[in-house]
């Protein structure tokens, strides 16, 4: 069985842990595609970080921090404290010293000229993560985030400046307490999916929408011309996995960003804004956890299949659970080739 799943970091990352446990029981042979959301890459210290990419990567390679959900296992941060004392920026962001090799690696074979693709597939040659590991597209797109301007800047009526901040600033910096006014996916017009993108969604028998952030990263990836269409389109079953329980995101600070876009921060919310791929959205299924069954009905009346079932990620067998959910609400996919 070909599955294709649009991952963003720490929640998508976790729950391919357990769609690959459950696929390697069950359906030996299948494959999976991820269609990993590159919005949050950044230049650091003249080094290109893709920290979608790299957690997807590590946590599939066994590198992962399991405490901090990215970086790796084990890290020390020397050459972070060092550019600290010259005083270079941005100190703010966690560079691991483990992790620049990654990033030099990368860096490096950019600057030789070998795509994003092709440097993703050369590192998890060395990492075999067990899935085919795509960025959403080769050109760059980074997600910005408006927000008034940290400084309190003031235009002449005393109306706060707007500015725009690279997502990581808002993320790790401001940890998200900056209001966000709105999302600008620099460079989004002219970007291309990578070359395996839409083969990967359109050729898959199942498409997958793990619980990551639906604004920053899932709802990145669909914002690449073309991708939303080929998951409009494609002949395989599009099934969502919540990532909002109980009327709050599960990790990470999906609801300072569905705010932002104006969606309510619940189950159904996130379901609506997806849509029902019959009436031209983007799913057809939605998982939601147990404790949000009372919202089945008002999802399902959206044209999209619901099914309430123990969707906290809380180990690898509960996260295979979820994913054998997954399947049974998608119906009948091909036996395993
Ligand atoms: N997240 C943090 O909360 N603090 C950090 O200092 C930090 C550094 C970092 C470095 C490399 C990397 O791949 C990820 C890193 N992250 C950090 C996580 C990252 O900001 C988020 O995981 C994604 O961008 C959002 O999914």
């Amino acid at each position: 069985m070909r599955i294709t799943v649009l991952a963003g970091g720490i929640g998508g990352a976790r729950f391919l842990r357990g769609l690959s446990a459950l696929l390697d029981r069950e359906y030996p042979g299948s494959e999976i595609t991820v269609i990993g959301n590159t919005g949050d890459d950044i230049w650091v210290h003249g080094l290109r970080v893709c920290p979608d990419l790299d957690t997807v990567m590590y946590t599939l390679g066994s590198g992962i921090s399991e405490e901090r959900g990215w970086g790796r296992e084990g890290e020390t941060f020397t050459v972070k404290d060092e550019l600290a004392s010259y005083g270079v920026e941005p100190s703010w962001f966690g560079l691991g010293d483990k992790d620049i090799a990654t990033h030099l690696v990368r860096t490096q074979s950019l600057a030789s000229g070998y795509t994003l693709t092709q440097v993703t597939g050369a590192l998890c040659e060395h990492w075999q993560p067990g899935v085919r590991l795509l960025p959403m597209s080769d050109d760059r797109a980074e997600t910005h985030v408006i927000v008034d301007d940290p400084s309190g800047a003031t235009a002449p009526d005393g109306t706060p400046l707007r500015t725009a901040i690279h997502f990581q600033e808002w993320w790790i910096r401001y940890r998200a307490s900056l209001p966000a006014h709105g999302f600008a996916l620099v460079g989004i017009d002219t970007a291309k999916p990578g070359p395996d993108v839409i083969d990967a969604i359109m050729s898959a028998d199942l498409v997958l929408f793990p619980p990551s952030n639906p604004v920053v990263s899932i709802g990145t990836i669909l914002q690449v011309p073309g991708i939303a269409d080929a998951v409009r389109t494609t002949p395989a079953p599009v099934v969502g996995v919540s990532p909002i329980v109980g009327g709050a995101p599960v990790r990470g600070m999906a609801d300072a960003c569905l705010t932002a876009i104006g969606i309510q921060t619940s189950a159904a919310a996130v379901a609506a804004h997806y849509g029902a791929r019959a009436s031209g959205g983007l799913i057809d299924a939605w998982l939601v956890d147990s404790t949000d069954a009372a919202e089945v009905p008002a999802i399902e009346a959206l044209g999209i299949r619901c099914l309430a079932v123990p969707a906290m990620m809380t180990d690898i067998a509960a996260t295979a659970d979820i994913a054998a959910a997954c399947l049974a609400i998608a119906g009948p996919v091909p036996a395993s080739q």
